[in-house]
């Protein structure tokens, strides 16, 4: 059995791993453990099962069959698989975007009273995208007719989507140019099942592009529309002082964790934690307080607008549990292992589903409705406090591990922190790399995965790129993970960054790395990248910048979504473990060579960090020669930097 530190970078994850084992408990790397050899065929990507006639598989071998039994050869096989993940996670991210725009409907409208449209600069900035006249208009009716135009984009059948106007004009060119622009979130999503339905779409290459259509639909799109109107319904984040890992459980408190990927609920669930008679509660049964932390991207959303701690990220669920001291997670969709329940029934745990699209057999549903918000939280919290007293003391063991972070940055506070108060600007940032002060900007994003060292590969990749005077911006688990490392302050400059970044992240008060958000937050990242592009001075398109983006423990469908789009709009994609393609070399030539001459972007594989972060900067630094940029201020070529 592998031992606690080979299946995870983080001493307080260590220590419940430890734990599980000791109580012989299963968690997730006991699973991974038993599910090997894990499959070749799916691995590869070469086996199908679109229709009846099969299942097929594809000899990897060149002895047994080369096509399916309808004829399919290997690349169109593993084209289809491929573009059905990017169907799968654009669905999911896209309609968490589809449920904040029936959320902001209902608020504006006036259906659900415990919400209130906080964020009016950026109605106001978004309402001008969508081309809404709001002369004479109070915030509500902005607000809702907003949401409306927003809905009826998933529906949308031609045209292009409002955000994609964002882009800078030559990006918006060549997705128009190679049939690439979305015209409706869901049209281009379910155009995706039809084309790999069998007998239809047989052109590997038209695959693909018709699935980066549909993941631009997501990140310009479902993910851009999840984000911005967050920001509008639940206030825009600000930068904000949190702590994260299994140390913010209390041992004196009634411990609530909420876990998966919606804001609407958890952000109710922060106001109700506040509630006196909940807290009067908690102390009559003998607690000190009611303390509510986050998991995942839930976690993510509660920190960046609340500063609420999160106790860790996807890899940590099981082990929160295993502390002993949860007294309810609450869960609403996407990343939530269905384990739970069972690692739950050897706690006292309670675990609550909320969302009609993601229910636990055996496990308590209480259906969450924004019209009922406020009241339903309540419920749920009251269930965590009278929960307190089976809480078992003996078996209560919370690690220790707890540290400090920044986050709550956006594409909006990025302006006004760099150009200050009376400059609106990225100017300073530009300006930065074009003088060779700071050598470029990276997306290092994405879940854990245990195929990999938990955080392991995003510490050792964002630690390379900073002493290379890269600038980190960070979603996701991969946020968590850095955080845990005390990457995410601005003392780290000190310790981690190159000397170029060093000095910014002095004179701007900032950490090298930026937390912007969850998962369908990686359009923030978009968003800076296009603004980057309109101040000027480094090219005229996305695939200009010195810039690239990473997943280096991808395991999610959303992340090939997210990867996918951030190619299609001009990124050089690093991937940790490869994409399941390798089955066709000309699938896999297409995706990590060709597209480069099509989109500007393409993806790469490497599982090793540092390695992957030395191509990275290899990137960055053609793209620099590419736009003659001065030299590097305090020039230092990462050893052997791998060629992009
Ligand atoms: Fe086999 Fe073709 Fe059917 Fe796929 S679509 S299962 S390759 S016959
Ligand atoms: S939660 S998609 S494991 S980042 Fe957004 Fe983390 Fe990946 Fe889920």
């Amino acid at each position: 059995m592998a031992k606690a530190e080979e299946r995870s970078y983080d001493p307080a994850s260590q220590k419940m791993i430890n734990k599980a084992q000791d109580e012989n408990i299963d968690i997730v790397w006991d699973r991974y453990d038993a599910m090997q050899p894990q499959c070749g065929f799916g691995e590869l990507g070469i086996c199908c099962k679109i229709c009846n006639m099969g299942p097929c598989r594809i000899d990897p071998f060149g002895e047994g069959p080369q096509t399916g039994i309808c004829g399919a050869s290997v690349d169109t096989i593993v084209a289809r698989n491929f573009v059905r993940m990017i169907a799968s996670g654009a669905a999911a991210h896209s309609d968490h975007g589809r449920d904040i725009a029936h959320a902001l409907i209902l608020a504006a409208s006036g259906q659900a009273h415990d919400y209130h449209l906080k964020g009016t600069q950026k109605l106001k900035k978004t309402a001008q995208v969508y081309g809404i006249d709001i002369a004479g208009k109070d915030t509500q009716s902005i607000g809702q007719e907003l949401g409306d135009k927003c809905l009826s984009e998933f529906g949308q059948q031609h045209g292009e989507l409002k955000y994609t106007s964002l882009a800078p004009a030559k990006r918006q060119a060549i997705w128009r140019k190679f049939s690439m622009m979305p015209r409706g979130i869901d049209r281009e999503i379910v155009e995706i099942m039809h084309r790999t339905h069998i007998g239809v779409d047989n052109d590997y290459k038209n695959v693909i592009n018709h699935g980066l259509r549909a993941a631009l639909g997501d990140g310009w799109g479902g993910s851009m529309i999840a984000t911005e109107l967050s920001d509008i319904l639940f206030g825009a984040p600000e930068p904000i002082r949190a702590t994260v890992n299994l140390g913010v459980l209390k041992e004196n408190q009634v411990n609530i964790v909420v876990h998966g990927h919606e804001p609407t609920l958890s952000d109710v669930v922060a106001d109700a934690a506040k509630d006196k008679e909940l807290l009067d509660l908690a102390k009559k049964y003998g607690a000190e307080g009611i303390n509510l932390v986050g998991m995942c991207c839930t976690a993510n959303e509660l920190l960046m607008r609340h500063g609420f701690p999160s106790a860790g990220n996807f890899l940590q669920q099981e082990l929160a549990i295993l502390t002993g001291s949860v007294e309810l997670m609450m869960v609403d969709v996407q990343c939530i292992m269905p384990a739970l329940s069972s690692v739950a029934n050897c706690f006292h745990t309670k675990l609550v589903t909320t969302s009609p699209k993601c229910k636990f057999p055996g496990v308590e549903h209480i259906e969450f409705k924004e019209e009922k918000a406020f009241q339903i939280a309540k419920q749920i919290i009251r269930l965590g406090v009278e929960n307190y007293k089976n809480r078992v003391k003996e078996r209560v063991d919370i690690p220790p591990e707890i540290k400090g972070l920044v986050a709550g940055f956006t594409t909006e506070n990025a302006f006004r922190i760099l150009g200050g108060k009376y400059r609106f600007t990225l100017r300073p940032l530009n300006d930065a790399i074009i003088s060779g002060r700071l050598r470029g900007a990276a997306g290092v994003v994405g879940c854990n995965n245990p195929n990999i060292k938990h955080d392991w590969a995003h510490v050792a990749m964002v630690k390379e790129l900073l002493k290379n005077d890269v600038l980190v911006v960070q979603t996701g688990c991969s946020a968590i993970a850095c955080a845990k490392e005390g990457l995410l302050t601005p003392e780290s400059a000190l310790e981690y960054a190159g000397e170029g970044l060093r000095e910014i992240c002095e004179a701007v008060g900032i950490p090298p790395v930026l937390h912007v958000g969850s998962c369908v937050d990686n359009s923030r990242i978009l968003l800076i990248l296009a603004s980057v592009v309109a101040e000027g001075g480094l090219g005229e398109d996305i695939s200009d910048l010195p810039a690239a983006g990473a997943a280096p423990e991808w395991m999610s469908e959303k992340a090939v979504s997210i990867g996918s789009y951030f190619v299609g709009s001009g990124v050089y994609t690093v991937f940790g473990t490869p994409l399941p393609v390798l089955g066709s070399k000309k699938v896999t030539d297409y995706l990590t060579g060709e597209l480069e001459n099509i989109v500007g972007g393409k993806f790469a594989f490497e599982q090793d960090p540092v390695k992957a972060a030395r191509m990275m900067i290899a990137h960055i630094d053609k793209k620099r020669q590419a736009l003659k940029l001065a030299p590097l201020m305090y020039a230092r070529a990462p050893e052997a930097a791998t060629k992009a």
